[in-house]
């Protein structure tokens, strides 16, 4: 009998992997294997064919991974946010690199052993940019995925060296002292921007602001956002992140023209956010105190995403316009997650 097909998801206890695990056990055929630093919560470990508990920095954890499956994805979702990044740098280049090293590591192993490549998805971020000033932001407008490459934290370094690193092992690797080399991984890279789901709050992220407004918000609590009223950077909505996962993961090879493709879909301030936000709860009252590091940071991301790459090489369209995204995922669902509160 055959190994029972596989996907590998890193970092599964984090907000992506919450909803991907989700969407993958509803509709997939494949088993679901989970790996996080902690135990993940009962709701996404029932989902799970198996649950590893470890780092994504030990090759151990992933040796850990069982042998009775065939891995034939790896989503390699496990990083450290820009602000957590910002606090302990060196940490960060240990778990968003050479984290990033050993999940490649791991699927090129596995494409040995089903002599077949493992497809590696990647989300990479809008940190990856750096633009140099507030005028050039603003002069720029949507960005394409080749320009401002110049990230100034250190997530944005190590999201970029990732995407390098995926393609280096998709299209270069070459193992001179072992012949033959194994099939190899198949990488696959997304930028993202900010993401707001109605199920989990996001934190060591510093495009946390908009979720963080809307949770507090539909608790009845006052919010004090930590950028200024007119930021502008791009966001989407969670189930449009997962979908994006999934269309570029089974996107035909031949037709993808790149290896890190931009995925957007509206980016409102935290004024015109906050607008939305107070006419469902308007007990509730907004402020700014802007933390200078962290505007520092939202200052050199773009306020737009150019999709058009995507759009074109794989069909990418968000759902969710932000009307939309308020109106039918965001207020149903938090109203009932916090009714009572
Ligand atoms: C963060 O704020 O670090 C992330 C991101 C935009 O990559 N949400």
């Amino acid at each position: 009998m055959s190994a029972r097909s596989a996907v590998v998801i890193t970092g599964a206890n984090g907000e992506i992997g919450h909803a991907l695990i989700e969407r993958l056990t509803e509709h997939g055929q494949d088993a679901v294997i989970a790996l996080d630093l902690r135990e993940p919560d009962p709701s996404v470990a029932k989902r799970c064919a198996q649950v590893v508990v470890g780092d994504v920095t030990d090759a151990a954890s992933f040796e850990r991974v069982s042998d009775q499956y065939d891995v034939r994805a790896v989503f390699h979702l496990a990083a450290m946010l820009s602000t957590s990044s910002e606090k302990s740098p060196e940490r960060a280049q240990s778990v968003n690199v050479d984290g990033t090293l050993r999940a490649l590591g791991f699927a090129m192993a596995r494409s040995a052993r089903r002599g077949a490549k493992v497809s590696f998805v990647f989300p990479s971020s809008i940190a990856a940019y750096g633009v140099p000033s507030l005028a050039e932001k603003q002069r720029a407008g949507a960005v394409r995925e080749e320009q401002f490459n110049a990230p100034t934290t250190m997530y944005g370094v190590n999201k970029l060296y990732g995407e390098h690193l995926g393609r280096y092992y998709s299209r270069h690797y070459r193992q001179l002292a072992q012949e033959p080399n194994p099939p190899g991984v198949d990488f696959r890279s997304i930028r993202f921007p900010g993401i707001i789901s109605a199920f989990t709050v996001p934190s060591g992220g510093t495009s946390d602001y908009l979720p963080e407004m809307l949770h507090a918000a539909a608790q009845g609590k006052d919010y004090a956002c930590f950028v200024r009223d007119d930021t502008r950077i791009p966001f989407m909505a969670m189930p449009d992140a997962v979908d994006a996962i999934l269309q570029l993961a089974d996107a035909d090879a031949a037709k993808l023209s790149s290896v890190v493709y931009n995925v957007s879909a509206f980016n409102p301030s935290p004024a015109e956010f906050s607008e939305r936000v107070l006419r469902a709860f308007p007990q509730v009252k907004i402020t700014y105190a802007p933390h200078e590091k962290r505007q520092g940071i939202v200052d050199t991301w773009p306020a737009d995403l150019d999709d058009s790459l995507a759009r074109r090489d794989w069909a990418w369209a968000p759902k969710y316009s932000l009307d939309r995204m308020i109106d039918e995922y965001l207020l149903p669902n938090v109203k009932q997650r916090y009714a009572g509160v």
